[in-house]
């Protein structure tokens, strides 16, 4: 089955650009794990998936390009081109001449009606390129103006004209300081109406991101683009193909469908996160060796302790002894910041994946009591090895990892509401205050329940 994915402004295609890049460098790059003809079943497994075949040429992104300026969608185009092993469809881009100015409601009221037929155009006719369609992904940033504001708007759209197939939104969460003063705005809207359209939302946070690239990748000076790759390797790492039931060398068939039901039980909850292990620069990896039993150990309490990487992982926190307590009941080992689970997903690659213990993640003490813990812990699993890591290990959790941030945009927010700062600029094209209190009581629910799990 296929993903039709959609990139919407800059943040949207600059992440979608180091996303294709890196599932077709994993395809295709070197390989001594796995045997010849199960590295092909796995390539064209990755293709079906992403990309498409054309008479003649390389490998076309299943991918639509939208934004309302030109500039980035004109980069990534040619980034792909001259890259020479893959690129995006001749008519697959749409932009403007102007941007949405960080105005959510400008992208979402002024930009989406106006240019709806033709964006849905151009998705329905990628659509039309898959043999099955598997859903889509949408690529966002939910602080600016176009990927939020009308990316918001087209998943509305997909909701309406496919409502039978999945839409996994993937979020960049802004810094928490420092970037434009009405992001928090900006956020609620997306996340309240994605919510109410999209099937889970995916989010990586800009500070998280930018701490793997300081501190685990060593670098100096920081670029968007080191920041994309290292989510696109974790997209990556998640999303390029895992065995299916059959076993090798048989690949999973419908990857977002399969994630889904292992990941998002109940509407109520579909925040999802990932976290990943090693990450490191070529040089580090050099000189390191890896065990399951040393990766998974660390990724488990990378989990319960909400850290997003490795180093600096606090190792105090331990889930409650005998499960969690009871709705307002203390337990011994409140004080410490224990991330409980709805589900979690484990995908391990490389060496030996097959005999890695996996213990620790079924515990049931991890997992809110309301679920079985034997259908909240899937795992997906592949001999071959992803990039240049010889075993690798990636978790996407369904947790209360967002409770604390989210609160926070929320709290801002509510604060500039409460004065009635900005609200002109929205209000000017059909945002209304009433639409800004729907935003808050569905993302306070959101908070509530998360807290309560
Ligand atoms: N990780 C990452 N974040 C980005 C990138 N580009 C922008 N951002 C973040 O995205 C937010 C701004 O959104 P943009 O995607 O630039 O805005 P846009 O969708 O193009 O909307 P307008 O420019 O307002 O029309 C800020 O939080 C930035 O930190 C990128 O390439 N990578
Ligand atoms: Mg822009």
């Amino acid at each position: 089955m296929s993903i039709v994915t959609v990139q919407l402004g800059q943040c949207g295609n600059q992440i979608g650009f180091e996303v294709f890049d890196a599932l077709f460098s994993d395809s295709y790059g070197p390989q001594q794990l796995c045997s010849k003809r199960e590295n092909e079943v796995y390539q064209a497994s990755c293709k079906e998936r992403f990309f498409r075949e054309e008479e003649i040429g390389v490998p076309v992104a299943r991918a639509v390009l939208v934004d309302m300026e030109p500039k980035v969608i004109n980069q990534t185009l040619s980034k792909a081109a001259q890259s020479g092993r893959w690129k995006y469809g001749q008519r697959s881009g749409f932009c403007q001449k102007q941007g949405s100015g960080n105005n959510w409601a400008y992208g979402y009221s002024v930009h989406g009606p106006r240019h709806e037929e033709s964006i849905m155009n151009l998705i329905q006719k990628e659509v039309e390129k898959c043999d099955s369609l598997g859903g889509f992904f949408i690529i966002m940033s939910m602080a600016g103006g176009t990927g939020s504001g009308l990316g918001a708007f087209v998943t509305r759209n997909l909701q309406d004209r496919y409502c039978s197939s999945l839409k996994m939104n993937h979020i960049i969460w802004p810094y928490g300081t420092g970037e434009v003063i009405v992001q928090n705005y900006n956020s609620i809207l997306t996340l309240s109406h994605l919510y109410r359209s999209s099937d889970a939302l995916l989010v990586h946070e800009n500070d998280a991101v930018h701490k793997i690239c300081a501190k685990l990748m060593n670098i100096k000076q920081i670029s968007f683009r080191d920041m994309n790759q290292v989510v696109a390797h974790q997209l990556g790492s998640v999303f390029q193909p895992t065995y299916s039931e059959e076993g090798p060398p048989h690949y999973r068939r419908n990857p977002l469908g399969d994630l889904m039901e292992n990941l998002v039980p109940h509407p109520e909850f579909k925040m999802l996160g990932i976290r990943n292990i090693p990450q490191m620069s070529e040089h580090s990896l050099a000189y390191s060796t890896f065990t399951w039993a040393g990766l998974l150990k660390h990724l488990r309490q990378m989990l319960i302790s909400n850290a997003k990487m490795e180093e600096g992982i606090d190792w105090q926190v331990r889930p409650p002894v005998s499960g969690r307590p009871p709705l307002g009941k203390t337990s011994v080992r409140r004080e410490l910041p224990f991330n409980a689970s709805l589900a979690n997903l484990l995908v391990l690659r490389g060496k030996e994946a097959h005999g890695a213990d996996l213990g620790g993640f079924r515990d049931p003490a991890l997992y809110t009591s309301w679920l079985d813990p034997d259908n909240a812990f899937s795992v997906w699993k592949t001999q071959r090895a992803f990039g240049k890591y010889e075993k690798s290990a990636a978790l996407v959790s369904n947790s209360q990892f967002l409770v604390k941030p989210l609160d926070m945009i929320v709290g801002k927010a509510w604060n500039m509401f409460a004065s009635k700062a900005y609200i002109h600029q929205y209000t000017k094209f059909g945002i209304e205050e009433e639409d800004f209190l729907d935003s808050f009581t569905l993302l306070e629910q959101v908070v509530a329940s998360y807290r309560n799990l």
